[in-house]
Order: structure tokens, then sequence, then C-alpha cells
């Protein structure tokens, strides 16, 4: 096992990642296991928290009261405590509906624009009732199938409206953009960190408006994870990770953290690390998926292999001789930096 530390890191992961295996081309291979087994699950694998889409919490939520699902959520939040865990937050799956076929915020129908904001005061209420940290807005179909069918610039003023609605029904909640550049939609209205940044000074509390980097995302949109993460923790704006790995521009893979780069790893930890995240209450979220090969007894090895890699690799962003990178840098000697970081993360003797 790693040596170092990992006090200063929360780590959670959603229900979501201990799934069936379906993908677009074959149906389910493994059985479901409970909400109660998951969070169970979470506490066994020395995670702190639990990460939620707003049906997590409720399932069918739309057919049911307020008064119903303030009860469920209230249940949850019961089940994590009586396993000593936190909710991190709570994220509306607006990809679901019916009403969001053509997207939430964004959809050209003004009532299933509406369904959409009511949907998000709900998810409000429900991490409220489950004591999450923020909300989490992945926009999963805010954009477009073809470039005609919308207009980009009204689109992105829809969402700092929508923004402005959810901020002010209730004024302490902190709301966190997950960008990602396509997928389900061919083109997403904000696909880098740096548009989420954008559209959070267009509403009317910045200050309550951050972003999550997912490292799958951000190599979808040809962008290192871990200027992608310096970006946001340049304006303040980074709340909280989603550790994956993605191989090229293919479909978003969720993979192992670490599993097809580890230099990639190393430096997501390396700009972690130099800003102290974590200290300030931010989260690990690892939002990785298991194999659809894996069995049901493994079902969730990528989970605790994520969280081992990111401790054995906090280790070798600690042990780097920083007298001696400073010294390559002075000396603008990069290629002995590159090989003096390699023989580090290869474990093999320097010189
Ligand atoms: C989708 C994705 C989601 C969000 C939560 O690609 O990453 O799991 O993180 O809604
Ligand atoms: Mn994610």
């Amino acid at each position: 096992m790693a040596k170092a530390s990992a006090k200063q890191y929360r780590f959670s992961f959603g229900p979501w990642n201990i799934d069936e295996g379906a993908d677009p081309f074959g149906p389910t291979v493994r059985k479901p296991e409970s909400l109660a087994k998951k969070i169970k699950v979470a506490k066994a694998l020395g995670f702190d928290g639990v990460q939620f889409h707003d049906d997590d919490v409720v399932p069918d939520l739309d057919s049911k009261s307020h008064a119903q699902i303030m009860k469920e959520a209230a249940q949850v939040k019961r089940m994590l405590d009586a396993e000593g865990l936190k909710a991190e937050f709570t994220a509306p799956r607006l990809w679901f509906a019916r009403e969001t076929i053509d997207g939430g915020f964004t959809s050209n129908d003004p009532k299933c624009r509406k369904y959409a904001i009511e949907r998000g005061k709900v998810c409000i209420d429900i991490n409220n009732a489950i004591g999450g940290d923020w909300i989490v807005l992945w926009l999963a179909r805010e954009g477009s199938y073809i470039r005609e069918s919308k207009n980009a610039r009204v689109s992105v003023l829809q969402l700092r409206d929508a923004l402005n609605v959810m901020l002010e029904h209730d004024p302490k909640s902190i709301f966190l953009i997950e960008p990602k550049p396509n997928e389900p939609v061919d083109s997403a209205i904000i696909p880098t960190i740096g548009h989420a940044i954008g559209l959070s000074y267009l509403t009317n509390d910045p200050s309550r408006v951050g972003c999550l980097v997912e490292t799958a995302h951000s190599c979808l949109a040809g962008l290192d994870p871990s200027d992608d993460m310096a970006f946001a923790l340049a304006h303040n704006k980074l709340k909280s990770v989603h550790l994956n790995d993605q191989g090229g521009l293919k479909f978003d893979q969720d993979k192992s953290f670490g599993s097809y780069n580890l230099r990639r790893a190393f430096n997501q930890i390396r700009v972690l690390e130099e800003y102290e995240y974590g200290k300030h209450g931010e989260w690990i979220g690892l939002d990785v998926k298991a194999m659809r090969t894996q069995k049901q007894d493994g079902n969730t090895k990528h989970l605790s292999s994520s969280k081992e890699r990111f401790l054995f690799l906090l280790e070798k962003v600690r042990t780097v001789d920083k007298k001696l990178e400073a010294q390559l840098i002075a000396a603008r000697d990069y290629e002995e930096l590159d090989r003096y970081i390699l023989c580090h993360l290869m474990g093999v003797k320097y010189r």
C-alpha cells in the first residue's frame, strides 16, 4: 500500500460507479446492487462520502409529491449517517426525462425549459435534505446535434437565466458546472472549463458558481486535465474533480484513474497538492466505471484500485526532489527534467 497520508483528501463516488455494464451495443451483464449496499461499499473501501443524482436519492421523483420526496431524502440521510458518510453533491439527472430530449435549460420548447428549472429546484431541496455540499450540473443535453437547431448565443443566456433562478431559490446553495464537449450531444454549449467559468461570471452571484473538472472530459476536448484544474484553481473555482482516465478521442470511457496515462494522473495530483486542494473542503471524486467484462464479485475493483493509485501517486508527488527540479528548471534543461521525472515515476535509480 502507499505510504502517503491522504488525510487532507476526502474521497467520494456515485451509485452509478457500481453499474450493471450495459453499453449502447449490449444489455446489462451484472445484477443491480441496492443503494444501501453501495453506501456500505463506500464505507468498506475507505471512502468519506457519496455523490448522488437526484433520482438516486428519490427514484421516480417526478411521480411523487414534494413532501414524499423530502421524506425519502431524509431516509437516505439516515443511511449515510449510520455509516458516518457525507453526501458530497446532488446532480439533477436532466438527461433522462422525456421533457429533456432536446436539452433542459436550453430546450427549444419553453414548457421543457420550465420542467428543467423546476427539477433543478427539487434537486436543491434534496441536496439540502441530505446535507450535500453542492449541486453539480453536468449539462449533458445542453447542446445540439446539428448547428442550425439552436441559437448558441441564446443557449448561453438561457443557461445563465436558469442558474440565476436556482441561485435565488436557495441563497446558500453552491453550483458546480461539469463541462464535457460532446456525448450525448454532438456539440455542447459549455464544452470546457473555460466556458464553465465564463458562464459563472455571467450569473448574478459568481461567488456561488464554481466548477468540477473531469479527467476524461478534458481529454475529450483535447486538453490536459491538470491544466484545466490549474485554470480553475487560478479562478478559485475548483471545488470538485472527477478523476478517471481516457484513451484519446473516443467515447467517454471513465477508465480507472491512471489506467491509460500514469504521468497525466501524476500531474493532476501534482497541481492539486500545490494548491493544498482538499484543505478548503474540496473532494476527490472518482467517476470510474468497471469494464463490461468484469464479473459481479469484482464490480468495485475499479474504485479501490483508483483510490490506491491516487495514494501511490500522491507519494510520488510528495517525494519529487524539489531542489533538483528547481535547478533543472533554472538551467532550462527540460530534457534532464523529463528524464528525472520518468525515473522517479518508474522507481528506477536516477543518475
Ligand atoms: C457524465 C458524467 C456524470 C456526471 C454526474 O459523463 O461524468 O457522471 O459526473 O452527473
Ligand atoms: Mn463526471
